[in-house]
């Protein structure tokens, strides 16, 4: 593990109580000057979320449709992303030689990102000290020769980060499955795979409802566990027309966060000059987990004040009768325990939701990665069937994704469960019989590496040693592995928890010119209210080496594979449109795609439910359903750690070492704690203590060196950032029925 970097220049000041405005134009043009240079930033930033530009990959938010985009449509932190990726720097042939494996040991995320653009394939030959240059046909060569060296197809993992372009995902789980297995983990499986279960089991699709004009004419917008000023700025553009529009925002978080409060919209000279738009009307500071009590709570008191869209119940929904049993019977002394909050603040929430005729229900990580998560996003589902606020104008549900494609990914087959429906399509189509067992997921990925059931490890983006949970018993197992592949664009911590036998197999990224074939490709994406677009490059790639997802997958699977099945990789790598041919006769609602990706703005994929309220689940109608309220339960003396993003970084990519909006800046090792915690356990603001994690398999896990900052959340509930934190989650602590870490919940003790 990388040794704790002490942070002498760590500073802690107030917490802001407003987002964006000036300041987030300085911060993102002065980072993206320093890495891209004046004239490559300018180019760069002004063809952001365009109509013929690219597609931003710093969230999943959607586009503004073509006629009512800015100039400048990206935010602080979309720039931030883009001036990452267009950093000037390389990292050449002589980077690996002058550092070994050991010393990339020692480094941090922020340091190996902070060494430019990867720019040529490397090896680490099985007990070598370095990596050193390969060529791409023999990396191919090499990842086929373990492949096909393997017992079972089963002993490979095939890893998405929610980066990847639809193009590359189709291709990816076609070749996992023509190679023979389901093992398609990929990063929802540790983000929004609750809201995904939770969505399937009971309106039938495990998608959000709304489209942009939804959140716009609400008159109640939720926004619940979600903390956008940092991870969805765009969305506050969204929230100002609906609030100017007349809506009422309630926020429900632990934590006072700066962009839920007030925004100060850059794009409008009001923003600028500091006369913002106020947000939130009513503020719950909930206990950690506390949300699926206060949902229960909510419906107990909606049946109570007789709201219910009775027309709606009996038409569309069944269970109803189960479920209004079951919250009529509520404990109000167990909602008051496990929420933290007054009786009279929920009440103040059933009135809202009384009055409303129009509710948008949002959510993220503050939700999905709790034990109870799938359970909690259920009862978020009871509530909007109960007053029917699914499939009409100004309502619905709306689970804000994170990685920019990641909802696409799933579309495109990326998935450890694809229902047989999309397997017996990709059989007519490609004339193989795909594996029918269910594969492994990001958990039961490491637990198969660790007890030595699976041996290699391809990593289509993203950093997966970090992200995971349990870091220690994580890199043990990719280390345990006898190969690991990585695509990346920069360098990061799976780059050094690595196999035996190691690739880096360098790709180009979304804003570089992708020239495969001899012609300029685009790829496409779906943002998180499913609307699917394509996107184009313009830049010129960071090295003349580098190649594209698709090129370097179809290499890898034509090396793999030769002629079995007679799939075209070659055809493929060479124009995106032959995949696209593919996608539209595989992909449900994906018909004639080659050609809707090429319309103004693209297209928006069925929802039945939003469409037409259809509900495609077993009864054919949508679910209520009725969970118990398991309020977890925290030992004296000890606290709930959520483990969350600062606003400069984007998961396990550090940008910088600020998180302004919490008044932290020059460093990351902080624990936010209530000042009534301090005071009960002794403690006292800026002293600096280890995190000792405490969970039922008695390991005690540790994480050293965190300053305490005293801060307004619930007592009992801390707060840290990820990654560093990542080593405190336990691999089997998950959530229910979907296996998400918990990375909202873990109970720890604090020890000087
Ligand atoms: N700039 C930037 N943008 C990003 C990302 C990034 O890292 N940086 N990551 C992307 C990705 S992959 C994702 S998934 C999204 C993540 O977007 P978010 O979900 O906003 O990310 P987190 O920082 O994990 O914030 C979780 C929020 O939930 C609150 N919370 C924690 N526990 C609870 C609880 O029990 N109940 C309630 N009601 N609230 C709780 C926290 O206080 C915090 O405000 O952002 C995407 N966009
Ligand atoms: N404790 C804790 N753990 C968490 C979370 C949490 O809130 N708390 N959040 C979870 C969530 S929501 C998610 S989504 C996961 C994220 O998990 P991942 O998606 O695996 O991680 P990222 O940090 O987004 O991946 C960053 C790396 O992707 C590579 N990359 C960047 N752009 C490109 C590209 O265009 N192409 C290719 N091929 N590679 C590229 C770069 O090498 C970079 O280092 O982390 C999860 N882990
Ligand atoms: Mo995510």
């Amino acid at each position: 593990m990388t040794a704790v970097q002490p942070e002498p220049d760590l500073a802690v000041g107030k917490p802001k109580t407003a987002a964006a405005g000036l300041p987030a134009v300085a911060v993102s043009l002065g980072m993206a000057v320093s890495q891209m240079g004046p004239v490559r930033t300018a180019r760069n930033l002004l063809r952001l979320n365009q109509v013929d530009g690219f597609d931003c990959m710093s969230c999943a938010w959607p586009d503004p449709d073509p006629e009512h985009r800015h100039t400048a449509e990206f935010c602080e932190n979309g720039a931030k992303a883009v001036a990452w990726e267009g950093d000037t720097r390389r990292i050449g042939p002589d980077f690996f030689a002058a550092h070994s494996l050991a010393d990339l040991e020692t480094r941090s995320e922020y340091w190996m990102g902070q060494q430019g653009r990867l720019t040529e394939p490397v090896v680490r030959r099985a007990g070598g000290t370095h990596y050193e240059p390969i060529t791409w046909e023999a990396a191919f060569a090499l990842v086929a020769e373990h492949l096909n060296g393997l017992d079972s197809p089963d002993e490979a993992l095939f890893y998405t980060s929610g980066r990847a372009s639809n193009e590359a995902a189709f291709v990816y789980q076609l070749f996992a499955r023509a190679y023979g297995t389901n093992n398609l983990p990929d990063c929802s499986n540790m983000c929004h795979e609750a809201t995904s279960v939770g969505l399937a089991d009971t309106i039938g699709i495990g998608k959000g409802s709304v489209s942009l004009d939804d959140i716009h004419e609400a008159d109640l917008i939720v926004i619940s566990g979600q903390n956008p000023g940092t991870n969805h700025p765009r969305m506050l553009s969204a929230l100002e027309i609906a609030k100017h529009n007349g809506a009422t925002i309630v926020a429900i978080n632990p934590l006072r966060e700066a962009g839920l409060l007030q925004f100060n919209n850059p794009q409008k000279p009001s923003g600028i000059a500091g006369r913002g738009t106020e947000l939130a009307d009513l503020y719950l500071q909930i206990r950690s987990d506390g949300d699926l009590a206060l949902w229960q709570a909510l419906g107990h008191l909606l049946l109570a004040r007789g709201v219910a869209d009775e027309a709606f119940v009996a038409g569309h929904t069944v269970g109803f009768e189960a479920y209004a049993a079951h919250v009529a019977e509520i404990d109000r002394a167990e909602v008051l325990a496990a929420t933290g909050l007054e009786w009279e603040r929920i009440e103040e929430l059933a009135d809202l939701f009384a009055r409303s005729s129009k509710i948008v229900h949002c959510w993220a990580m503050g939700i999905t990665q709790h034990r109870n998560a799938v359970a909690t996003i259920k009862e978020f589902v009871n509530v909007a069937l109960l007053q029917g606020m699914i499939g009409k104008p100004g309502a619905g549900l709306c689970p804000v994704r994170g990685h920019s494609n990641v909802q696409g990914d799933r579309t495109m087959g990326i998935w450890e469960r694809s229902p047989d429906s999309f397997l017996d399509a990709l059989r007519d189509e490609f004339g193989f019989e795909p594996p029918r067992e269910h594969g492994l997921d990001a958990v039961g990925s490491v637990r198969a590496l660790r007890d030595g059931r699976a041996s290699v490890f391809v990593g289509l983006g993203g950093n997966f040693a970090s992200a995971m949970s349990d870091t220690g018993v994580t890199e043990a197992a990719l280390r345990g592995a006898a190969l690991t592949v990585q695509i990346s664009t920069k360098l990061n911590r799976s780059h050094v928890a690595c196999g035996e036998t190691a690739l880096i197999l360098p790709a180009l990224g979304r804003t570089e010119k992708d020239l495969s074939g001899g012609t300029e490709q685009r790829i496409t994406v779906e943002d998180s209210m499913s609307s699917v677009h394509a996107s184009r490059g313009r830049m010129t790639p960071a090295g003349a080496d580098l190649r594209s997802e698709v090129g370097i997958l179809c290499g890898i699977a034509a090396a793999t594979l030769g002629d079995r099945h007679g799939i075209p990789w070659a055809a493929f790598a060479a124009d995106y449109d032959e995949i696209r041919h593919r996608i539209g006769r595989v992909v449900p609602g994906c018909e004639g795609y080659a050609d809707k990706i090429r319309e103004r703005g693209g297209f928006v994929l069925p929802h039945p439910p939003r469409d037409s309220r259809t509900f495609p689940t077993e009864p054919g109608k949508a679910v209520f359903s009725v969970s118990p309220m398991a309020a977890v339960q925290v030992p004296a003396g000890r606290l709930v750690l959520q483990t969350m993003r600062s606003h400069d970084q984007f998961n396990t990519t550090i940008y910088g070492l600020d998180d302004r909006y919490r008044g932290i800046h020059h460093g990351r090792r902080v624990v936010f704690v209530s000042a009534a915690d301090l005071a009960e356990l002794g403690f006292a603001d800026g002293e600096v203590v280890d995190l000792v994690g405490e969970w039922s398999d008695g390991v005690e896990r540790r994480a050293a060196g965190f300053r305490l900052v005293e801060y307004s959340t619930p007592k009992g509930c801390a707060a840290a950032y990820y990654p560093e934190t990542n080593a405190l989650i336990p691999l089997d602590s998950v959530a229910l029925e979907a296996g998400t870490p918990t990375s909202k919940w873990v109970v720890v003790r604090l020890e000087r």
